[in-house]
């Protein structure tokens, strides 16, 4: 991860850096918002899944940091005092608090169609088709029948109590659709057959929601230092959570056999998975 992270930060510090016109400070504040001390964790999973495939690594790379990217901004406009309004991210002030309110806006708004710009362009693959179902893929997982409807429900279950099933849908939704795409799009790169790929997903779909489990007992367990975010916001707004309507010990063990789960949908893939089946590992026992 943190080798994905140094070719990620690098790529995307290439990319957003302007030309010497003036421009306000755009480009220091999509800066600060995408280089901030992240894990980097969908960009793992796709430079991960490129190992399945043998997948050249420039073009891998590309892919990973389009959907880092579409990850930045949505953490961007999530911490906005109209959504969130969280003034700590990644262990630093928000975007918003640094920069102000609708510099944070636009920051959001220019690094969503960076994300595209970088996966049309010819070095992300050479042909055509290939680049359309990637940013179909993108387009899909974050927005109204992806991450932004998850988002919305979010922002709903503020005045209703939701169930567990109601929580699932609404996290696969707003956390474990950009997190498929990345588990994804490997396969639709290496133009692989139906069965890996849908495999992929499978492996996501338990990925994404043990995922959103930990993060779940993270912010019940952990402190606003070690996780670089607040904590305890769910509790205080009245959200349900995995954590709230499991408790600890049920949570945690639901998070463990969901990511079980998960490694065995990538049992076709033999060895080769050994780098995704340990970021699964990760995913239940990290502590930020
Ligand atoms: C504003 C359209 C819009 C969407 C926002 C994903 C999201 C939707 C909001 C994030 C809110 C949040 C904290 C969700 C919990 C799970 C999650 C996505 C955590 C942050 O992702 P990490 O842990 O963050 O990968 P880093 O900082 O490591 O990149």
């Amino acid at each position: 991860m943190a080798a994905t992270g140094r070719a990620v930060d690098a790529f995307v510090r290439d990319h957003l850096t302007g030309s010497s016109a003036p421009d306000g400070g755009l480009f220091e504040a999509m800066q600060y918002a995408a280089l901030g001390p992240g894990k980097r964790f969908r960009p793992a999973l796709v430079m991960a899944g490129a190992e399945l495939f043998a997948l050249p690594h420039p073009s891998a790379l590309r892919v990973a940091a389009a959907i880092e990217l579409v990850h930045t901004y949505s953490l961007v406009h999530d911490d906005l005092p109209c959504m969130d309004d969280d003034d700590l991210r990644r262990g630093r002030p928000t975007t918003h608090v640094k920069f102000g309110e609708a510099t944070a806006v636009l920051v959001g708004d220019a690094l969503l169609p960076l994300a595209f710009e970088l996966l049309v362009h010819p070095e992300t693959h050479s042909r055509a088709e290939v680049r359309i179902e990637l940013v179909r893929g993108l387009a899909v997982a974050s927005g109204a029948h992806g991450m932004v409807v998850g988002q919305m429900l979010d922002l709903a279950a503020e005045h209703r109590v939701l169930d567990l099933d109601g929580i699932t849908r609404l996290q696969e939704l707003k956390t474990g659709a950009l997190i498929t795409f990345a588990c994804e799009s490997p396969a639709v790169l290496a133009e692989a057959s139906g069965g890996e790929r849908a495999a992929l997903r499978a492996f996501a779909r338990d990925l994404g929601l043990a995922f959103q489990i930990t993060d779940d007992i993270l912010d019940v367990e952990g402190t606003a230092a070690a996780v670089g975010k607040g904590v305890g916001k769910d509790a205080s707004a009245g959200k349900a959570t995995f954590v709230s309507l499991l408790g600890v010990e049920a949570a945690r063990a639901r998070a463990d056999g969901l990511m079980e789960q998960a490694a065995a949908h990538l049992d076709c893939f033999g060895a080769r998975a050994a780098t995704l089946r340990a970021l699964g590992r990760f995913v239940v026992q990290r502590s930020a």
